[in-house]
């Protein structure tokens, strides 16, 4: 059982020593963090998309089955992500990240927030689950940046491939695919390596991403948790703050 400090006062100042002693910290993100900037969490009120779940639509037998459908949700939020700005806890992990290299980011969130916010980072913030920002060939290895808006009347107008004409894909890892070895195999690193692990914002529900701060406490390293609500990282957390993470985040790190 983690000792969770008793008085939320008390947890802020472990966690604040805790971070201060740190050399090597992985912060670990989830749509928590960006919930202040008004992006929709997965799990919490504005999670759904019509009668729609994550788990539905964020497949790769959905895609098979509807692409139009799939492609016209990544259209929608990739629409809703683009009018949203990082907020102080991504500013205040990106001055963290630049001003120490072995203060790393890895997010779950696929909103571009964390790499919007990065300035002068000799190392970008790891994307486990792909981007809204980012395309792929649904046949050969060709990946491309697209912002662009995303027609979905009909499958002759969805996204197609530049260099040999087949229909694209989000670049997003979906549930039951596997996430880019080498990004896994990094953050893996990064967990089994740092002194903390620095978990913001995220139901501690998807994995393998969910099991990265287990590596770090398994390293002997501690766990920090920032949420608005318990989760089942919480029991074995060495100390879990509650509270919003664009105010506790830019606290916990200023100098
Ligand atoms: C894999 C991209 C194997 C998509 C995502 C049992 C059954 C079925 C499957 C599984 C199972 N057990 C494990 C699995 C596998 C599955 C999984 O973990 N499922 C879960 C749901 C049980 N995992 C996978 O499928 C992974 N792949 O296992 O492959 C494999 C291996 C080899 C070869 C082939 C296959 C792939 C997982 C990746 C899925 N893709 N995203 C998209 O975005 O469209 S995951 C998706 O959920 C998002 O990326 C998101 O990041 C992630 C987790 O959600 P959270 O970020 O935590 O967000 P959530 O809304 O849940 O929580 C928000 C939190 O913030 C809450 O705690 C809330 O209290 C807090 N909060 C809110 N406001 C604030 C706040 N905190 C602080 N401040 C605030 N203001
Ligand atoms: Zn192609």
């Amino acid at each position: 059982m983690g000792e969770t400090s008793s008085t939320a006062a008390e947890s802020v100042d472990r966690a604040r020593s805790l971070l201060r002693r740190a050399r090597r910290v992985v912060a670990l993100t989830g749509a928590g963090v960006s919930a202040e900037s008004g992006v929709p969490t997965f799990r919490g009120q504005g999670g759904l998309w019509r009668q729609y779940r994550a788990e539905d639509l964020a497949t790769p037998a959905a895609f098979a089955h509807d692409p139009r459908l799939v492609w016209e949700w990544y259209g929608w939020r990739r629409g809703v992500v683009s009018g949203c700005a990082p907020n102080a806890a991504h500013a205040a992990l990106a001055s963290a990240a630049a001003a120490h290299d072995d203060f790393r980011i890895v997010t779950q969130n696929v909103d571009g927030l964390h790499v919007q916010a990065a300035q002068h980072v000799r190392a970008m913030p790891l994307e486990l689950h792909g981007s809204l920002y980012r395309s792929r060939c649904t046949r050969c290895d060709h990946r491309w940046d697209d912002r662009g808006t995303i027609d979905a009347t009909s499958r002759e107008t969805l996204p197609r491939c530049a260099a040999c004409g087949m229909l694209a894909r989000p670049d997003i890892v979906w549930f039951g695919e596997a996430l880019d070895p080498s990004v896994l195999g990094e953050a893996m690193r990064l967990a089994e390596n740092a002194e903390v692990c620095f978990v913001i914002g995220t139901s501690a529900l998807v994995h393998p991403a969910a099991g990265l701060a287990d590596l770090t406490r398994r390293h002997g390293g501690s766990v920090i948790e920032i949420n608005v609500a318990d989760t089942p990282l919480t029991p074995t957390a060495t100390v879990s703050v509650r509270g919003p993470a664009a105010a506790i985040v830019p606290d916990l790190l200023a100098s």
